[in-house]
């Protein structure tokens, strides 16, 4: 192997550890995790709920279908632990919390899970990114954070 050759090498290995670290710095500074694994008590539902568990943790089961989401509107405490559960009873929906870096995929069949805090006050949107038929762009609920 020729000298340039190893140079190269050297270089884009260790340009490709330089990207590697960047994107952990990003991640740790932008607080992004991966999905935990969920409850073995959580099972795919066609029922949305809000659950306040004795400890004052939020627990709210969204369903997504053509073209709403269920509950449409929530209230929650700031500061206060929210578990997100999603599932979808027709196709596959997005599910974005505007302002936050919650983006889950509500897919039938499945369910995914978000633990997340907001921290100030306002209403906060949650739209549909999957194109999911004719009604899409009105799939629209709302987080109230108090
Ligand atoms: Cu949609």
């Amino acid at each position: 192997m020729e000298r340039t050759e190893k140079l190269v090498l050297l270089f884009s290995s260790g340009l490709l550890g330089v990207f590697f670290l960047a994107l952990l710095a990003a991640a740790e500074l932008q607080g992004i995790n991966v999905p935990p694994c969920l409850p073995a008590t959580v099972y795919p539902f066609n029922e949305a709920r809000h659950d306040t568990l004795p400890d004052g943790r939020h627990q709210i089961f969204y369903v997504a279908r053509m073209w709403r989401f269920e509950p449409e509107v929530v209230e929650v405490p700031l500061n206060t632990p929210i578990d997100l559960f999603l599932s979808a009873a027709d196709v596959t929906h997005g599910f974005y919390l505007s302002w936050t870096n919650t983006n889950l995929m509500a897919i039938p069949g499945l369910v995914n899970a978000y633990t997340l805090r907001l921290e100030k006050p306002g209403v906060y949107p949650i739209i549909c990114h999957e194109y999911c038929g004719t009604a899409h762009h009105n799939m629209v609920a709302y987080l109230v954070a108090k």
